[in-house]
This record gives C-alpha cells, sequence and structure tokens, in this order.
C-alpha cells in the first residue's frame, strides 16, 4: 500500500513519528539553547554516525553513555511527539537531530549563538542507501524499482524533499562561525582528523586517548555491535529488519555497483545542472585516488 506522506511547505514527510503540528512547531515555536548543538543531514548521509560522534566527544570520550542510552534519547529528533519530549527533558548543553531543510529550520535558530554539525554525502550514494532503507523502513513508500526511486530522487520528489535543494539550501550559510560542514567522505577517509576537527568546533579538549575511543567506538563494526545505535530496537511496525539492515554497508561508491552508464549520464546531467556555482567543492567530485589526501580540501 502507497504511504501516506505528510506535506508540510511542499516538502513531504514519511507518517507515524512526524505530523503537520510537530513540524509547525519545529519551525516556529521550538526553543533553541544557545549551547544546543543540532546534527542536520539530508537522509542517508551519516546522520547515526553523526550522532555517535558527537555524544562520544561530549562525553570526553567514554563509551558509557553511548553503549546505555539509545541514540534517539542522546540526541532527539525533536521534530517529532516522542523527539520533542525528549528534547524538553534533556539537560544542556544538548545535542538535536533533524533532516529539516533550512527554510523550515527553528526560527529561534538564526538569532541564537547555537551550533549546527552539517553533514553530507556523494549523493549517488545517498540514493542509494535512500533505495535501500525505503524498503525495510515501513513508513516510506517501497520503490517499485531503483530506476523509478531515482526518477524521484532527481526530480526532488521523495520524503525530506529535494537533495540539491536541501544541499545549497544549507551552503548559502557556509562561513557562518557557528555552522561546520563535514562530508561523509572525509569522515571515512580520515576519521581521526574529522574528531579533532570537531572538538575543535565545539570547544571540547580531548587527549589523544579520548579521540583514540571516538574513533575505535564509531567505526561501522563497533556500531554494528551496539544495540544503542544499529536500529534493531526499533519497533517491527517501522523497521521491517528481515527487509535489509539499517548499517548496511557503510562505504564510499557503493553507486558504482548500482548505477548503469546511462542512469549514471543522467545523473551527472541533472547534477550539473543544479549545482551549478558549487561545483568542484565536494569531495565525491574531486579526480584522483581515493586515498589522495588532496580529497576535499576545498570542502
Ligand atoms: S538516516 O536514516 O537518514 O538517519 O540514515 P543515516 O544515519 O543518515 O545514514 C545511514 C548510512 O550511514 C552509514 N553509516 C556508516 N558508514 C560508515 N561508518 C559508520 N560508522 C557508519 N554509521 C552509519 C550506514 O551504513 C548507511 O549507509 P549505507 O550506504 O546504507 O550503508
Amino acid at each position: 500500500m502507497a504511504a501516506q506522506y505528510i506535506q508540510y511547505k511542499g516538502i513531504k514527510f514519511p507518517p507515524g513519528y512526524n505530523s503537520v503540528e510537530n513540524l509547525s512547531f519545529a519551525e516556529n515555536d521550538f526553543e533553541v539553547r544557545d549551547d544546543d548543538t543540532f546534527i542536520v543531514t539530508y537522509p542517508k548521509s551519516g546522520t547515526v554516525w553523526m550522532i555517535e560522534i558527537l555524544s562520544l566527544i561530549l562525553s570526553g570520550g567514554n563509551p558509557v553513555w553511548n553503549q546505555s542510552v539509545l541514540n534517539s534519547s542522546r540526541a532527539p529528533w525533536f521534530t517529532t511527539q516522542l523527539g520533542l519530549k525528549a528534547a524538553h527533558k534533556l539537560p544542556s548543553p544538548r545535542l538535536l537531530t533533524c533532516h529539516l531543510p533550512i527554510q523550515i529550520f527553528p526560527r529561534t535558530f538564526f538569532s541564537s549563538k547555537a551550533q549546527v554539525v552539517y553533514t553530507l554525502r556523494d549523493p549517488r550514494d545517498v540514493l542509494v542507501s535512500y533505495y535501500h532503507f525505503s524498503k525495510m523502513c515501513l513508513p516510506f513508500e517501497n520503490p517499485k524499482s531503483f530506476h523509478c526511486f531515482l526518477e524521484s530522487f532527481l526530480s526532488g520528489d521523495v520524503p525530506f524533499g529535494s537533495w540539491f535543494d536541501h544541499v545549497t539550501g544549507w551552503m548559502k550559510l557556509k562561513g557562518k562561525s557557528n555552522l561546520l560542514f563535514i562530508s561523509y567522505d572525509e569522515l571515512k577517509q580520515d576519521l581521526y582528523g574529522i574528531v579533532e576537527r570537531l572538538c575543535h568546533f565545539l570547544g571540547k579538549n580531548l587527549d589523544e586517548a579520548a579521540i583514540t575511543s571516538v574513533v575505535e567506538n564509531t567505526s561501522f563494526e563497533a556500531m554494528r555491535r551496539n544495540d544503542m545505535c544499529n536500529s534493531t530496537m526499533l519497533p517491527k511496525e517501522f523497521m521491517d529488519q528481515e527487509k535489509g539492515t539499517f548499517l548496511r554497508k557503510g562505504v564510499c561508491g557503493d553507486w558504482k555497483t548500482h548505477f548503469t552508464v546511462a542512469q549514471s549520464e543522467y545523473f551527472d546531467r541533472v547534477y550539473q545542472e543544479k549545482m551549478l556555482g558549487l561545483k568542484g567543492i565536494f569531495p565525491w567530485e574531486q579526480t584522483g585516488p581515493e586515498n589522495n589526501s588532496e580529497r576535499g580540501v576545498n570542502f
């Protein structure tokens, strides 16, 4: 049966946890605190990874919080009813998570000192990850085929809207001191270095042993073992674990095993058109070997 998506300001949201009232509250009434840190992403870009990393940084590298409290309680999805309750209960400094595009982000953020870590990923890998996720996450429409999903993704007709609009919208704030842009590709390439960059951004002094603990406890394998973040605790009516694994592959470039040459060319044409003005700055656009230290330098 086709999912009945919620519509809010021209964007569709999966039913169940989302409602127009909660989205409107998040945009217009949510009280941002100056010491809040928001984890913002387009879906499938590394949200849950960033929650683990930032939770561990806040804990000074001690994994107990990550291993004993669900990620949704450590960094609540404040745009949902349950998440909002959890957010209100959290002591400061809070971690908060959402997939909101910039135009419906909490208004009070823009006059606050709160910080945003925006994580983004090669959109072709986002698309592949989103396709598999949509098959196992029940509030999402089950894609008819990979090609149908690609068409929907490119036209922005997917939950949380267009990847292109989301990224270009948030990138307009690039340069502001309370925003940090991190790519999934950089996390894969140099997790230690990115943890250092995040510590600096958040004003947290972690020694080498603490940073090493953050890195070790946020590896793909460690996260797969941790029930507090691997999504196996989610109710069956939300996620059907028999249809897939949330922490699926955790690699860059999986799109190459899914796209045909024609689909890749089609994707590139749309990408060139939509990303005008922002081209050439993202790690996945850099040519050269995967481990080239120059990758992502402009980002
Ligand atoms: S969601 O549903 O939007 O919150 O999903 P999100 O967390 O943004 O993205 C899920 C993808 O991130 C991968 N992931 C990781 N990759 C590498 N290392 C670590 N530690 C890690 N944690 C999460 C996860 O496997 C999903 O990507 P795919 O490509 O589907 O494996």
